[in-house]
């Protein structure tokens, strides 16, 4: 399943979702030699074969597909853990780093009958990667998410980017079509659209050869109902897109989209110019039995059990997240802070001479391919990196600036546990705190949430909406002990319960996510705070396989409040 509702009606598209054949290979081993001795399931991390459970390096994947007539094709991963390589037919299309977002190859002329693709995944750490190294979370390996080939003309669509609108009071729409020529030739072209039963022109263009172009058109969408967490309400927007030589549509794409604003207002968060107060988790993609390849099914499990727990908001700790979770929390109205890749980099890991580039391919091809989720409302970066630094600040500023050049939608943040020492907070829409009162260290919650707040106003946060982004504590699943010691179910629900009391009591906090939603696989390092028994973080509030702590009923008592 590649999304959770169709995006073509015209354009045709092929899940590759399967087997595909596999091989690990050596350093300098080439996919082309070997003999691709195993099976693996597509999507999936080969840490699910018991051969390669903890296996860091190289490995290739192959997969014959059938072409019945000529046409260009392109294909789309949405994630491949975590340097991708892929070649056509021998030949190669794409390279891509970070697992956590997608990319495409188009290959123009393909002739019918069989073809190859070979897709190289590395997830092994080195200074070519400067995001993905040895963390409190597991790099997998493999294409972990979907993928699927689609027939595109010659001039085709290539994204939507929709912006909800209230002005005048009604609801209005910028919609924004790109639109690729691949063909030798210029194209005349005509784009129709509609949404909730009424269609409209979003415009015509010359393109020529090898261009790109964005046809745009702002309207009202007059009878639309808004979207909110109580009631999220969706309108599929779909364009279809005209050439000169054939009457019916050529190419289309279909977006769904939601109409609702976010705004950062006298200290605290609107969606639809209403206060709201973020309950919720930050929630690592990952679970013993299939790593970090979500199957739908299993998502829903993890919306059901917050959404049970009485959470109302999630964040996406420490990447972008699978789509298809992004799907499901537009339905179930859960509002989202997405964030880029990055978690704990020290100013000498920003400096890697990559870590420019990839943060910047990683927020645009974020930004870019989640934009139209209503229920994203937040866009964070750079989760407890060297912001209180001068040259960290220099790296957060200009990540915000590429931020909110694609778009001045949605307000922004980043979470910080440098507390007095923070240099960043002006920078942001909304000032985050990663603090542990109880687990770290022994300061009272409602204390350092008052002391946050006073840091917040006086390092350049004054009059923003504040967040304590992360708080909690480990419980290993099933230790339960009447001395309530560190560890044990009961401490970890006491954690929780002081850190909720503090935090949903006082008026200026406009969200909350407990560290975490579940346990999950972290790296096999050293030093202390990454060698964590079992490699495991345990402060889930389900354990890896969503078997709830005690303190989810304590969850529960405050967030269904
Ligand atoms: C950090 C970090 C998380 C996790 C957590 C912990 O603040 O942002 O990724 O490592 O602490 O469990 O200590």
């Amino acid at each position: 399943m590649l999304r959770l509702f169709n995006t073509h009606k015209v354009r045709k598209v092929q899940s590759l979702e399967g087997e595909w054949q596999f091989q690990p290979l050596g350093k300098e081993a080439s996919p082309y030699d070997g003999d691709y001795g195993y099976v693996l399931p597509v999507p999936g991390c080969w840490e699910m074969h018991p051969r390669f459970s903890t296996y860091q390096g190289r490995g290739a994947y192959r997969k014959t597909i059938e072409v019945e007539r000529e046409t260009a094709l392109r294909i789309s991963f949405q994630g491949v853990s975590h340097t991708a390589d892929v070649y056509f037919d021998g030949r190669k299309v794409a390279h891509h780093y970070n697992a956590y977002t997608p990319f495409t190859a188009v290959i123009p002329g393909v002739k019918p009958g069989r073809h190859e693709i070979v897709v190289e995944a590395d997830n092994s750490f080195s200074e070519a990667s400067a995001l993905h190294i040895a963390n409190d979370y597991y790099t997998y390996g493999g294409i972990i998410r979907p993928v699927s080939i689609e027939a595109v003309p010659d001039v085709y669509i290539e994204r939507i980017q929709f912006t909800p609108i209230w002005k005048d009071e009604r609801w209005q729409g910028v919609v924004n079509v790109h639109v690729r020529n691949i063909g030798a030739e210029s194209a005349a072209i005509r784009l129709e659209g509609s949404l909730g039963g009424a269609s409209f022109r979003i415009g015509e263009r010359q393109i020529a050869s090898n261009e790109s172009c964005v046809v745009t058109v702002t309207r009202a969408f007059d009878g639309v109902e808004p979207w909110s967490n109580k009631k999220p309400r969706l309108y599929l927007l779909e364009a279809q897109l005209f050439g000169d030589a054939t009457d019916g549509p050529i190419d289309d794409l279909i977006e769904r989209v939601g109409f609702r604003t976010v705004t950062t207002q006298g200290g605290f968060l609107q969606v639809n110019g209403e206060n709201v107060v973020l309950k919720g988790f930050n929630r690592h993609e990952d679970h013993p039995m299939v790593g970090p390849s979500f199957p739908y099914q299993l998502m829903v499990q993890d919306v059901e059990l917050m959404l049970g727990a009485g959470a109302n908001a999630v964040r996406t700790s420490h990447y972008p997240n699978d789509e298809r979770f992004l799907d499901l929390c537009d339905e179930r109205g859960i509002m989202v802070w997405e964030e880029n890749h990055a978690r704990g980099l020290s100013l000498e890991q920003m400096h890697n001479p990559n870590f420019e580039r990839q943060c910047e391919d990683c927020n645009r091809e974020m930004v870019e391919s989640h934009y139209n989720h209503p229920s994203i409302i937040i866009w964070a970066i750079l989760n407890e990196c060297a912001s209180d630094t001068e040259d960290g600040r220099r790296m957060y500023k200009k990540q915000f600036e590429q931020i909110r050049s694609m778009d001045s939608s949605r307000p922004l943040s980043f979470a910080s546990h440098h507390r007095e020492r923070e240099l960043c907070f002006d920078l942001a829409d909304i000032v985050s705190l990663n603090l542990y009162p109880q687990w770290y260290t022994d300061e009272d919650p409602g204390e350092l949430c008052d002391r946050a707040r006073q840091w917040a106003d006086e390092l350049g946060g004054l009059g923003k909406p504040m967040i304590m982004s992360e708080f909690g504590g480990d419980g290993y699943y099933g230790f339960r002990e009447p001395t309530r010691v560190k560890g044990t179910e009961e401490r970890q629900a006491d954690i929780i319960e002081s850190n909720l009391a503090a935090y949903t009591q006082r008026p200026y906090v406009s969200g909350m996510f407990i560290w975490q939603f579940c346990d999950c696989r972290v790296s096999e390092a050293t030093g202390w705070l990454l060698t964590r028994a079992g490699t495991q973080n345990s402060k889930g509030i389900v354990d890896r396989y969503r078997r709830p702590k005690l303190a989810y009923e304590t969850v529960k008592r405050y967030f269904q409040e």
